[in-house]
């Protein structure tokens, strides 16, 4: 039995108010808070968990998330703000269409042409969120924006009821690190 340490940094990307820190503040915090202040500047949030292989190695990761956080409009702030991600979620508001029009106009193309090498290789996952309200988008359009993106999947998540929240990190973290068939000793 082998225990291997990870540190992984994740960024969270898309328009304002598609629910970003909200889906962070559930995965690192396991509850939705309604009640933060819309944040100011960049934000750190740091999960540690520890997972394990079939055969009972252990992988300890240690991920910061960033959140971008009203930084949005200052391209040398994005920069930094890419800089050295290892995974990148982009998240569309189910109830805004242009929500997702945006991802494929401005944020995929925004980090391929500011992340520096890493935007070569970091995995992109699409967040479909706020899953429990009624949805402005069909699932066919999202397929379409993914497939012409080099999105590396499509994950349906609500962070106000929790919907596949962790199952997206937990694919973020298995597609980072290359290791398929980990599973989370505890969340
Ligand atoms: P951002 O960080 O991308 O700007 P926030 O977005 O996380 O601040 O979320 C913006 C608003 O959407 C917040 O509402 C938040 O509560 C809500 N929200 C986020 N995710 C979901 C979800 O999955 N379902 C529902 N129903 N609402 C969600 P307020 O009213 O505080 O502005
Ligand atoms: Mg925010």
């Amino acid at each position: 039995m082998t225990t291997q340490i990870y540190k992984l940094k994740i960024i969270i990307i898309g328009e304002y108010a598609a629910g970003k820190t909200s889906l962070i503040k559930n995965f690192v915090e396991g509850a939705y808070t309604k009640d933060y202040r819309p944040t100011i500047g960049s934000n750190l949030f740091i999960k540690k968990l520890a997972f394990k292989d079939k055969i009972d190695n252990e992988y300890f990761f240690t991920i910061t998330v960033w959140d971008i956080a009203g930084q949005e409009k200052w391209t040398s702030l994005r920069q930094t703000y890419y800089r050295g991600a290892q995974g990148v979620f982009v998240v569309g508001d189910l109830t805004r269409k242009n929500s997702f029009e945006q991802i494929e106009n401005f944020w995929i193309k925004d980090f391929k042409e500011f992340g520096g090498t890493c935007a070569k290789s970091a995995p992109i996952i699409l967040l479909a969120n706020k899953n429990d309200l009624t949805p402005e988008i069909k699932e066919e359009q999202i397929r379409g924006i993914a497939e012409r993106n080099g999105v590396f999947k499509v994950i349906y998540t609500s962070a106000k009821t929790g919907y596949h929240v962790n199952e997206a990190f937990i694919a973020m973290i298995r597609s980072c690190s290359g290791l398929e068939d980990i599973t989370p000793i505890s969340i």
